[in-house]
């Protein structure tokens, strides 16, 4: 086993991983960039290296200032977390060269999956179900226009390069659609330096269910459940949960089946993620996948028992899984929200800042996920992620109700946060229902006004005594009086 990891990657997910290397007793190394000296990570990690500029290019990105950080430090291997170089397949072959271990899938795996129409090849040759399509991409537009005719409208153009919805366009007659593969192309080859586009039948309200998978370098595969992840904005998954309310048991076993097949087809090794679209049919069709650690990766956890880093660090240090697909079994319900420093009341304008005053919810079935903490600023540089918040309970109608309380529980002050509108989404009645589709926020929520639009008079009032009864020993000339008084505690903050 390893002795040292370094962690190349910032915020809650570098906190999250170095929680389990603590557990294992593995000596972890933070890295950060200029805006992050104060960062928790690096509180949190034994030691820790300063990248530089805090520039992502200069710092979070530079694989050779990361490469020389680890050997620097003895680290012998690094765990990428998600976002940054996490799913680069020159980085994981970087490491490979240099004698460092990558957690993650091989280099080539990244490559070969990071590219949707060799991916989608690759699964149907092996008898996965993909999206009525094109098999590779096209520039000519004639051509596209022709293969547009034989899939049929709607038709969605989407990027060969792509995932995440950039380049995406729906289309619904031939009078619209060269004018859509031309700005499709454009908005392709600015997001990924790669304009190829291809075709696929476009599926209306269709459900994302995605499969935890696990595959080790002796050859075995297995699947930790499903979470269904419909619920999102403009591509960002806002809430999480597992099981999905879509499933069947039988519908679960095949989807399961399927994507240990998709991840064999790929040669995967280590976590993984095979995304599904679940029709209103309930047919399933293959996405994509995603050669990382997920954002929503501990709802996983709480229904399995499983700590997915642990067993990322044990695959990645050659181990052989001990768990077996009979293992796996799925107690009780999860729900993740996550938690932005960002203003639901201005489209979800990033809302960077000091945090002045954080009180996290507590209890039974309770975990926060948190990257940040009280006094702390956060930069305008980075994803405005701080925290995750996951409940967990018996059944799926206790978790919204745990969610629901642990949020109205949820102190910040100082950055706005979508909390009011992640209660409301909880609270209405199609969520309830379980009818998560992946256009929920566009029909239920597109023009939100928060239900409650006073203040949280019970919160407030608790966040003002806990700080009154707080002396700040920083400040020195102000008198007893003052010192305790809300209106030096809390800065600025007015209600
Ligand atoms: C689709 C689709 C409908 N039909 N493909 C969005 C991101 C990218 N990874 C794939 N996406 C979609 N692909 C076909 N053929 C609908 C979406 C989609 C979506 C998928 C998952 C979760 C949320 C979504 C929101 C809008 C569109």
């Amino acid at each position: 086993m390893f002795d040292k990891i370094l962690i190349a990657n910032r915020g809650e997910i570098a906190v999250r991983i170095i929680a389990t290397c603590r557990e294992m007793g593995i000596r972890t190394v933070a890295v950060y960039s200029d805006a992050d000296a104060d960062a928790l990570h690096v509180l949190e990690a034994d030691q820790a290296v300063c990248l530089g500029p805090s520039e992502p290019a200069q710092s979070y990105l530079n694989v050779d200032k990361i490469v020389a950080a680890a050997k620097e430090t003895g680290a012998r291997a690094i765990h990428p977390g998600y976002g940054f170089l996490a799913e680069n397949p020159a980085f994981a072959q970087r490491c490979d060269e240099e004698g460092l271990v990558f957690i993650g899938p091989p280099a080539q795996a990244i490559r070969d999956l990071g590219d949707k129409t060799v991916a989608r090849r690759t699964m149907i040759e092996s008898g996965v179900p993909v999206i009525p399509g094109m098999m590779s991409p096209e520039s000519d537009p004639a051509k596209l226009a022709a293969e547009a005719d034989r899939i049929g409208y709607p038709v969605l153009i989407k990027a060969a390069a792509g995932g995440g919805g950039k380049g995406m366009r729906v289309v619904r007659s031939s009078d619209e659609f060269s004018d859509a593969c031309e700005s499709a192309k454009r908005e392709a080859h600015s997001a990924f330096g790669n304009g190829d586009i291809y075709l696929e039948k476009y599926l209306e309200q269709p459900r994302h269910v995605e499969f935890q998978i696990l595959a080790d370098t002796h050859g075995n595969v297995i699947h930790l459940l499903e979470r269904e992840c419909s619920i999102q904005r403009r591509h960002q998954k806002i809430i999480e949960e597992t099981p999905s309310p879509a499933l069947t048991p039988s519908l679960r076993e095949e989807m399961g089946e399927t994507a240990v097949s998709a991840a064999k087809a790929a040669g995967y090794v280590n976590a993984g993620t095979v995304e599904f679209l679940l029709d209103k049919d309930n047919r399933f069709y293959f996405l994509e996948v995603n050669t990382r650690l997920q954002v929503e990766h501990p709802i996983t956890e709480m229904i399995t028992g499983i700590d997915l880093v642990r067993q990322q660090i044990e695959i990645a240090a050659g181990k052989e899984l001990t768990l077996s697909q009979e293992d796996i079994t799925g107690t009780g319900h999860a729900i993740e929200c996550r938690i932005y420093a960002e203003d639901p009341l201005n489209d979800f304008y990033p809302s960077p800042g000091k945090i002045s005053y954080l009180r996290e919810p507590r209890g039974p079935g309770i975990r926060s996920d948190c990257g940040v903490y009280s006094g702390y600023t956060v930069p305008v540089e980075y994803d405005p992620i701080l925290a995750k918040l996951i409940t967990f309970a018996a059944t799926r109608q206790e978790c919204i109700q745990r969610m629901i309380r642990a949020l109205r529980d949820y102190a910040i002050l100082g950055v706005l946060t979508p909390i009011p509108f992640l209660v409301d989404i909880l609270s209405c009645e199609a969520f309830m229902k379980g009818e998560t589709y992946t256009d929920f926020i566009d029909t239920h929520f597109k023009q939100w006004e928060p239900v409650i639009k006073d203040i949280d008079v019970v919160g407030l009032a608790y966040v003002i005594d806990q700080l009154s009864n707080r002396k700040i020993r920083t400040v020195s000339t102000l008198d007893e009086a003052e010192a305790y008084s809300p209106w030096q505690t809390l800065g600025n903050f007015r209600p």
